[in-house]
């Protein structure tokens, strides 16, 4: 275990800005050294809702530095390319291959898949917590063309299943990549093996999957990136409760904007209802959401942290919300643990205290429980969630992810979003 001595909140809170500041590169900043040297779609949105409260310039760069990756399409990429260290990262510019896509920004390298749509949400909780509110504003209204190109790429190109939902189309997509929840789906793929060697990843990632999201993302590629590809023959199409929670909480963020952007926040109410309705039909079962195989009908039946995202709905029926506080509290999740949330429940045979996504604690998918925790006024819940994760920290350092057991980190050091959340949970902590 790799303990540290407890600190002060304010030295902790020097901690965290000076791992911001060595992780900026000027224009964004990159999850972490050495491991992530460009700049990540969801890392840099908690980085920029981390940075709500103390500093607006710096939280609009991060998002405005991420939108200039995005596609005429309205997709926002994954990754954007730092050109200094192209290929420091595998897979590079050279297997995704945007510039060679007519959709894609002239200057700009980029993946050619998406993470969870939390920019919506993260402008408006910038608006909401800003200091500068000419400053917020101006970037609310330049902001929300782009995210309203978003949000119609998300409704047009990805409903797959045709219910109202998005899916994803590859793991990378979600964000957590290793999650038991695309084994089956991932099996179901041909088993490949490239020549690329893999000797640089860190603990816990699973590397014999890593094949196949490299197939996967040549085979999406290859199509041309191609919306009627991906709706007719692309293998891996699943609809994820965390993808489109987030995607929910964007919309009801839209809306509540509209007015200083000067739209009409009538289609995101609509959208907000539509995903509602459509989570609650899909992917509701036994208690909790699970996972939409979209190739095979089949829900997951391995419960995980991304199973609450949802609950980011201030509309969620309140019996649901029971349902999922009774759930997350119980022994299969935080009843059984010391520090919050283990991302897979720990009575499932998948569950690996030690391997990416498949156990261990993260501080974005906390803070976002804590976030849905105090929609629901769930006050006691809130404070458990922000008071252990802030324990995560001051044991261990801004890890990219921890043992739920006993704390250790696990993963990077110096982990940007550990860092940015880290200021948010300190300012909020008389108040969740
Ligand atoms: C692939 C950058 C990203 C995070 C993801 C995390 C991990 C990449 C990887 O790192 O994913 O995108 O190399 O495994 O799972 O959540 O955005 O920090």
């Amino acid at each position: 275990m790799e303990a540290r001595a407890a600190v002060d909140d304010v030295a902790l809170g020097r901690e965290a800005w000076s791992v911001l500041d060595a992780n900026w590169t000027g224009s964004a900043t990159v999850p972490a050294p050495g491991l992530y040297p460009h700049q990540w779609n969801w890392d840099s949105t908690f980085v920029a809702i981390g940075l709500s409260r103390c500093d607006t310039r710096r939280a609009g760069a991060e998002l405005l530095s991420l939108l200039a990756g995005q596609w005429r399409t309205g997709m926002v990429p994954h990754i954007v390319f730092h050109p200094a260290s192209a290929e420091a990262y595998f897979p590079g510019p050279s297997v995704w291959r945007s510039q060679d896509h007519p959709a894609s920004p002239n200057e700009v390298l980029t993946s050619g898949l998406t993470q969870p749509p939390l920019q919506g949400f993260a402008l408006w909780w910038m608006w909401r917590h800003t200091t500068d509110r000419e400053m917020a504003a101006a970037l609310v209204r330049r902001l929300y063309p782009m995210l309203a190109a978003q949000h119609d790429y998300l409704t047009t190109a990805r409903d797959l299943g045709g219910g109202g939902l998005a899916a994803i189309v590859h793991p990378w997509e979600s964000g957590m990549d290793d999650s038991p929840v695309w084994d089956a789906p991932l099996e179901a793929l041909p088993q490949v093996r490239y020549a690329y060697r893999s000797e640089g990843f860190p603990d816990g990632h699973l590397d014999s999957h890593h094949d196949r999201y490299v197939w996967l993302a040549l085979r999406y590629r290859d199509s041309g990136y191609d919306a009627t590809y991906l709706r007719e023959d692309h293998p891996f199409a699943v609809e994820d409760p965390m993808f489109n929670g987030i995607w929910l909480a964007s919309c009801q963020a839209l809306a509540e904007l509209a007015p200083l952007a000067g739209a009409d926040p009538q289609p995101y109410r609509e959208a907000v209802e539509r995903i509602r309705a459509a989570l609650l039909e899909r992917l509701w079962a036994d208690g909790v959401f699970h996972t939409r195989d979209l190739r095979s009908g089949r829900l997951s039946p391995v419960c995980t942290v991304g199973c609450f995202g949802p609950m980011l709905d201030p509309g969620l029926p309140t019996e649901r919300v029971a349902d999922l506080v009774r759930l997350l509290e119980s022994p299969r999740f935080m009843g059984a643990v010391g520090y919050p949330v283990p991302s897979c429940e720990i009575r499932a045979p998948q569950f690996d205290r030690s391997r990416y996504w498949r156990g261990p604690s993260w501080m974005n998918t906390n803070w976002l429980l804590r976030r849905a925790a105090v929609i629901h006024d769930q006050t006691g819940l809130a404070q458990v969630l922000g008071a252990g994760t802030l324990r995560l920290v001051r044991q261990a350092g801004f890890r990219e992810c921890f043992d739920p057991f006993d704390g250790s980190g696990r993963g990077s050091r110096d982990f940007s979003w550990s860092a940015a959340l880290t200021l948010d949970l300190l300012a909020d902590t008389v108040e969740p």
